[in-house]
């Protein structure tokens, strides 16, 4: 798919005050997305703030070396995003995940909203969407928009798109990871960016608390059939101490288990309030039913949190909808 930067780079020439976001619960490419694009527009001289709905993970802190990611907060910001002439918006899905920072967009005239993402979308709350679904990576999209610019990568850059690529693409397992892909860490590789330093920040942080929860929520895995799941109660987080950022990684721990197609976790966030998350394969494909309860993401990524259920209602319910998807294969 080819997109047109220009109007990227035109709009960028243009404006003074940027804000750079992107989806609550920040991940690795989302959070490398906006940082390599504020490092590039700091360097050109621009007054942008890069401001997102929610914390992230500690393990990010090292792409965010002076610590320029601010958490919304509307006495600070709602004013400044109001009046900025142009929101940058990275790897966000479905613009309600920017909370309430997405209100402040769309009851200004004044900003002109820009996507730039991978996920599967038809908003039209943005001014332009700079979308390729078969990009590995929102990263991708911004390294892209370098190269059409001609600008020369320097390590700064390259490692948070370095984050965003490995994080996306599981290391480059996945069968999103294209050959292009490949280019684009030849490119980084060649700032002197050493892989493992990225890596190693990302992948071997885990802390006690989390080995302790994964402990448990091993102990919840229930097999049925094809399909895998997990639980995490409040009750568990608050026993193991972990924290939120520590269930990352998990559903696809589940879906790793010899004959699973799809796993699925299910985590209490507050009374009556559940996160899922599921993983596929690639036989099923679970966006449409992380779509049923109101979320949304990839085909076989997906994601989201449902009000007011239990932990056995979800997960009948989930269990329905992939027998239903199984049958369905099978006639
Ligand atoms: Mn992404």
């Amino acid at each position: 798919m080819s997109i047109n930067w220009n109007i990227l780079s035109d709009q960028i020439n243009i404006s003074n005050n940027i804000v750079l976001s992107t989806h609550i619960n920040p991940d690795g490419d989302g959070l490398g997305s906006e940082l390599a694009m504020f490092y590039y527009l700091k360097s050109i001289g621009k007054k942008c703030r890069i401001i997102n709905i929610s914390n992230h993970s500690e393990k990010y802190n090292f792409i965010d070396k002076d610590s320029n990611i601010e958490v919304y907060n509307p006495s600070e910001h709602s004013y400044w995003i109001k009046n900025c002439d142009c929101a940058l918006i990275f790897d966000i899905g479905n613009h309600s995940r920017l909370g309430e920072i997405s209100k402040i967009l769309s009851d200004s005239r004044h900003v002109k909203k820009f996507s730039i993402d991978h996920h599967p979308s038809n908003s039209r709350f943005f001014d332009v969407n700079f979308l390729d679904i078969a990009a590995p990576a929102t990263g991708f999209l911004v390294w892209k928009f370098f190269k059409s610019i001609n600008l020369h990568l320097d390590l700064k850059i390259a490692e948070p798109l370095y984050a965003a690529l490995i994080t996306d693409t599981g290391s480059f397992r996945y069968n999103s990871t294209s050959p292009d892909s490949h280019l684009m860490a030849k490119e980084i590789l060649e700032t002197g960016l050493k892989p493992y330093d990225v890596f190693s920040k990302i992948y071997e942080q885990r802390t006690i608390s989390q080995v302790r929860l994964m402990g448990s929520v091993i102990d919840s895995l229930e097999i049925f059939d094809e399909f895998a799941s997990i639980k995490i109660s409040s009750k568990m987080m608050y026993d193991c101490q972990a924290k939120l950022e520590d269930v990352d990684g998990f559903t696809d721990f589940a879906r790793s288990i010899k004959g699973v197609e799809v796993s699925f976790m299910i985590s209490e966030l507050s009374d009556n309030k559940f996160r899922i998350n599921f993983r596929s394969r690639g036989k099923y494909i679970i966006n449409d039913i992380a779509e049923h309860y109101g979320g949304g993401g990839h085909k076989f990524a997906a994601g989201a949190t449902v009000n007011g259920s239990s932990f056995t209602e979800i997960e009948l319910n989930i269990l329905k909808m992939l027998k239903e998807k199984k049958e369905s294969l099978c006639q």
